[in-house]
């Protein structure tokens, strides 16, 4: 376990219904009365949601995938000293839409950095800070596409191509197929109410395990 607090972290690809869960999720476990903090990746400090304009920014076609991929974790390296550690260790909970899992996923599946190479940056840039638990909201790309569809101006990564999304949610699933104590992996092609009650459900565990 993390510190004092728990880390949990929401992972999936476009339009998986993250916020969605976010929100429903919030409610639940500050009703247990868990002091949580929520933030996201990339973002969550001053610095890095400056990284988050850069990176979201459709008109940027000049950056490379190692520019990206070293991006993604300069947000991550100042959340994860600025932000959650501190609050892992006051006892607060966090819960992080996305974390370094996102970075296996697009960067190494969908734009095809070596893993070794994400590896070393993750056991560098995170200080060895992994979640406590990760919920996998996995659905087929074209549903996901459909439902983010209707919102306006795609961004730069949201612009690529299905074969990018679908190298995305493998390398989500294979991930989760190989540390399935840390991940749960939870179909998001249900309702929302029935996505909340298994993400409820795979939390409940974390109450149990007191530091
Ligand atoms: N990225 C990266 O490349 N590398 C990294 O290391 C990190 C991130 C950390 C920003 O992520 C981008 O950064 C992301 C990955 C990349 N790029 N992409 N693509 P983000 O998480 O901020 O943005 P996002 O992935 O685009 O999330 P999203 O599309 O906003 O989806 P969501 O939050 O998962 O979905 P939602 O807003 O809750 O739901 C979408 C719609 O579906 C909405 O109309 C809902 O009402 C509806 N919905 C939600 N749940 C359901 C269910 N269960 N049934 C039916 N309809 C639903």
């Amino acid at each position: 376990m993390s510190g004092h607090g728990r880390f949990i972290t929401l992972e999936g690809g476009e339009g998986a219904g993250k916020s969605t869960l976010l929100a429903g999720l919030r409610e639940h476990l500050e009703g247990r009365g868990v002091d949580l903090l929520l933030t996201r990746e990339p973002g969550g400090t001053a610095l890095g949601e400056a990284v988050r304009a850069i990176v979201l920014d459709p008109t940027r076609h000049e950056l490379c995938a190692e520019s990206e991929l070293l991006l993604m974790f300069a947000s991550r390296a100042q959340l994860v000293r600025e932000t959650i550690a501190p609050a892992l260790a006051a006892g607060q909970w966090v819960l992080c839409d996305r974390y370094v899992d996102a970075s296996y996923a697009y960067q190494g599946g969908g734009r095809g950095q070596p893993a070794e190479r994400i590896a070393a940056l993750e056991q560098w840039a995170c200080a060895g800070l992994k979640s406590d638990l990760t919920l996998l909201l996995d659905l087929p790309v074209t549903t996901g596409r459909a439902r983010a569809a209707g919102r306006g101006a795609a961004d730069r990564i949201e612009v690529e191509a299905d074969g990018f999304f679908e190298r995305v949610r493998a390398t989500y699933r294979a991930r989760a197929a190989a540390e399935p104590q840390r991940f749960r992996v939870i179909d998001a092609s249900q309702s929302p109410e029935a996505v909340l009650r298994d993400a409820i459900a795979a939390t409940a565990h974390l109450f149990g395990a007191t530091s």
